[in-house]
């Protein structure tokens, strides 16, 4: 039996687990978060910093999507969103005397953490063909290279151009128009490996690829169902509203493999009660087999089917299509089937069911424990099901409620981020700019790595992410980077994007939000949609971490110029500098943003508008929100193999890993660790301690390994595991996608374990 870290593993991960947490937040988060962001920025810009979040005069917080609640407390606290500002806020630097000392070679060999605890990017740097070390550039010479390299294809096709959901509407607007003017719809972006399958089971049956609940309506439920989320550490704001919820009468159902600490019990730091005993927020768990969501909401609509009364009969028939179809699909489920695909028992389902029943209002919130899985979109569109059956949707305290990852990744989209535009969308960017986009849909992320792989596509540019690590299949994706001419980062943070490069390579460094942006017209600010669809202002207020630092809005306009030049039909210098001119602009294009530069000098912001949810309509197919009938999929595990899940520790932001720590799982110091039932680990013969390698086994036959991981017995659910991302992108096969979305199925890898070689 393997029992200490085999060779070759990262030093510093030497994991100790201890228990785990039954509660999150409290004190121990708030000395936690001042001895991250000291280490980072020193005690003055620490105080400084953190009093800026989410005020109404201040920035918006870079971490997550959560809204903020009318009338934030001074300093919302929440321990990941502080973490999240410290890690831009940093006082550490990355100089060209950094590239100098340290050749990629050297730096491709280096974890993602290092990487990130490395500090700011301070100039645009260059790689040359054949080059081994960045070299500093003028931003003059940057574009050059871009315009060379872009001028070179033979298509715009061959040029793929990347957002992660940190940047701002204005700067998103312009990165769209920029690529259509070039002639191309390759946009992918985050959403394409995070919510794809929410909005691709929402605009199908609702009409609008958005959630449909405001924050005030969280207030209003009787009844909050939380399924494939973790908000203790994801979204921590969140739990402050499931608290308020709870004290208004609201019950909490959580439905997830693992029993997670937030959803336990939370100690919210701003009331006396939350530093002592806090509040319990489950009313039920519900310990479900991975993937096996869809099973449980299909026979939860079968026994409200068969229940006298329970179904709104009046909205069905006013307001909903299909309903005939689905029902004779939901009568027909199966018990023994919904056993098996959920693990649960009949009591649970049963318990479930009463508390359903006796809510009036019901809203279910998910995130990536439901849209990583090849069944993702029918499993959503069962949740949608279950909604229309009791009229909860378009009315308050109910709906749906995707809770967004990327504190803007759903302004992306408004904005025009997305490989298959609506043509109404095309249609009024061409009315407005006089050019003709065009139509063809473009590459999404998985789509895209194919085309680097196959060499249909020579130029990759990304605006801000990391694109080679939190893509799946690790080996592929970085072979397939390697094949291009030219790759690009638009970044803060060094990362290892910046490590597997194409011939050619340049990072562009760029001002975070909590950065003063200054143009020729003055201070600008930028504004960003919430998860509710919520639109405001942000306004950095830090000196940026140099001088060279340009704005993601700057970056496009100078590069448009330089590429386009003077073929460009759009004022790209009036563009950078006065950002009022962009939001003139998005108003004429994007419907909802009509006025867009006085709403949003409004304190607060506004509300974009949603149909189901404002008026109860659903601008789809028919007309109607649409009951779908789709067969029940779960994922079936050979023998001795178990079903792993890829997540989030609590020290991490996608990629960046802030610490080593995931305090309320108990684990320290490490993140090379898998969590495996206790009753599974003895079955197949792993000890609490001994070491694995991880093996995916994927119809393809190629063997995908991740090795030396430190087994951890765990409560999670029988058949199970789960290990952190992106260590375990290795194991995730490109082809292995959503049906529909094509989201990769992060989170139903089949695994075998096998015991580490020692030496
Ligand atoms: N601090 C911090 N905040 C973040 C992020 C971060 O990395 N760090 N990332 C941001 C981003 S981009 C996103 S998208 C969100 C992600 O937020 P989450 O979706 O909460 O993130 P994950 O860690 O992937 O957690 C997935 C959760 O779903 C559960 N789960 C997994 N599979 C299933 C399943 O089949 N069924 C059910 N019912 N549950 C399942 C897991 O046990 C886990 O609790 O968070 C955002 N906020
Ligand atoms: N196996 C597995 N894979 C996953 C997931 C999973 O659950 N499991 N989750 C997926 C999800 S939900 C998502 S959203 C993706 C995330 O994919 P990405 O969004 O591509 O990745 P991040 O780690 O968020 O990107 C971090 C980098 O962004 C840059 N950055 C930070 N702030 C800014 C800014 O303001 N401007 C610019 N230009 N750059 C900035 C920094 O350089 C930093 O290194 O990963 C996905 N991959
Ligand atoms: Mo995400």
């Amino acid at each position: 039996m393997a029992t200490k870290p085999p060779k070759g593993d990262p030093v510093q991960d030497a994991p100790q687990v201890g228990e785990p947490k039954r509660a999150a937040a409290g004190l121990p988060a708030i000395g936690h978060t001042l001895r991250m962001a000291h280490q980072q920025m020193g005690v003055r810009r620490t105080a400084l910093t953190l009093l800026n979040v989410n005020q109404q005069d201040g920035f918006d917080c870079p971490g997550c999507a959560w809204p903020e609640p009318e009338h934030p407390h001074r300093a919302e606290f929440c321990e990941n969103g502080a973490k999240a500002v410290a890690e831009e806020a940093t006082l550490r630097r990355v100089t060209p005397e950094f590239f100098a000392r340290h050749p990629v070679s050297d730096l491709a060999g280096r974890s993602g953490y290092w990487l990130g605890q490395q500090g700011r990017l301070t100039h645009p740097v260059y790689l040359p063909e054949g080059g081994d070390h960045y070299e500093p550039v003028t931003w003059e010479r940057a574009f050059d290279i871009v315009a060379e390299e872009i001028d070179a294809l033979s298509s715009p096709d061959e040029a793929v151009f990347y957002t992660s959901g940190r940047t701002s509407n204005e700067a998103a607007f312009l990165y769209q128009l920029f690529a259509r003017e070039l002639g191309t719809n390759n946009l992918p972006d985050c959403s394409n490996l995070c919510h794809e399958s929410s909005g691709s089971a929402l605009s199908e049956t609702i009409g609008v690829g958005k959630g449909s609940v405001l924050l005030e309506d969280l207030y209003q439920a009787d009844l909050i169902i939380v399924a494939g989320q973790n908000p203790g550490t994801n979204h921590p704001r969140m739990l402050s509203a499931l608290e308020k919820a709870k004290a208004n009468g609201a019950r909490i159902i959580s439905v997830n493999p693992l029993p997670e600490a937030g959803l336990e019990r939370f100690k919210n730091p701003q009331t006396a009660k939350g530093l002592t005993a806090g509040t319990a927020l489950n009313d039920l768990f519900l310990q479900i087999r991975l993937g096996g969501d869809q099973a449980l909401f299909r026979v939860l609509n079968k026994l409200i089917l068969q229940t006298p009364g329970a179904v709104d009969e009046d909205f069905v028939r006013e307001h909903t299509h299909g309903f005939e179809e689905f029902a004779e699909t939901a009568r027909a489920a199966d018990w023994d089937e919904a056993l098996t695909a959920t693990g649960l028992t009949r009591e649970d389902i049963e318990r479930c069911l009463r508390m359903v029943l006796e809510s009036e209002r019901i809203i279910v919130c998910w995130a990536m424990g439901l849209t990583q899985h090849k069944h993702s979109v029918p499993m959503i569109r069962e949740i949608v099901n279950f909604l229309l059956l009791r009229g909860n949707i378009g009315r308050p305290g109910a709906g749906v409620c995707p809770v967004r990852g990327h504190s803007n990744v759903q302004g992306d989209r408004t904005m025009g981020i997305f490989e298959r535009p609506a043509p109404a969308f095309l249609d009024a960017l061409e009315k407005e700019f006089g050019f003709a986009p065009p139509r063809e849909h473009g590459y999404d992320v998985v789509r895209a790595i194919r085309a680097l792989r196959d060499g249909r596509a020579k130029v990759f540019f990304a605006m801000g992410g990391n694109f080679v690590s939190a893509s799946p299949d690790t080996e592929v994706t970085e072979a397939a980077m390697r094949r291009a001419r030219l790759t690009v980062h638009v970044s803060t943070k060094l990362n290892r994007s910046h490590t597997v490069t194409g011939a050619r390579a340049l990072i562009l460094p760029t001002l975070g939000r909590t950065e003063r942006d200054v143009q020729d017209g003055g201070e600008q600010f930028v504004t960003v949609e919430d998860s509710m669809g919520m639109v405001h202002a942000s306004r950095g207020r830090l000196e940026p971490a140099g001088p060279q630092l340009l704005s993601e809005p700057s970056i496009v306009c100078r590069l448009a110029r330089r590429v386009l030049g003077a073929d460009s039909v759009v004022p790209w210098e009036e563009f950078e500098k006065d950002y009022a001119t962009i939001r003139d602009r998005i108003a004429r294009v994007v419907p909802g943003f009509e006025d867009f530069n006085a709403r949003v000098a409004r304190p607060g912001g506004f509300a974009l508008p949603h149909a189901p949810r404002d008026e109860r309509r659903f601008p789809t197919a028919t007309g109607r929100a649409n009951f779908t009938a789709a067969p029940v999929e779960y994922p079936k595990v050979p023998e001795g193999r178990l079903l792993l899940q890829t997540l989030r520790s609590h020290d991490q932001y996608n990629t960046t890993i802030y610490g080593l720590d995931d305090r309320y799982r108990g684990i320290r110091n490490g993140r090379r660790v898998v969590l495996v039932n206790p009753e599974d680990a003895r079955a197949l013969g792993h000890a609490d301690g001994s070491y694995v390698d991880l093996v995916g086994e994927w119809k393809d036959g190629v063997e995908r390994r991740a090795p030396g991981f430190r087994v951890v017995h765990y409560p999670t659910a029988r058949g199970c595991a789960a290990a952190y991302y992106p260590e375990t992108n290795v194991l995730v096969p490109l082809d292995a996608t959503a049906d529909t979305s094509n989201t990769p199925a992060s989170k139903s890898v089949v695994v075998r374990l096998e015991q580490s070689a020692t030496d």
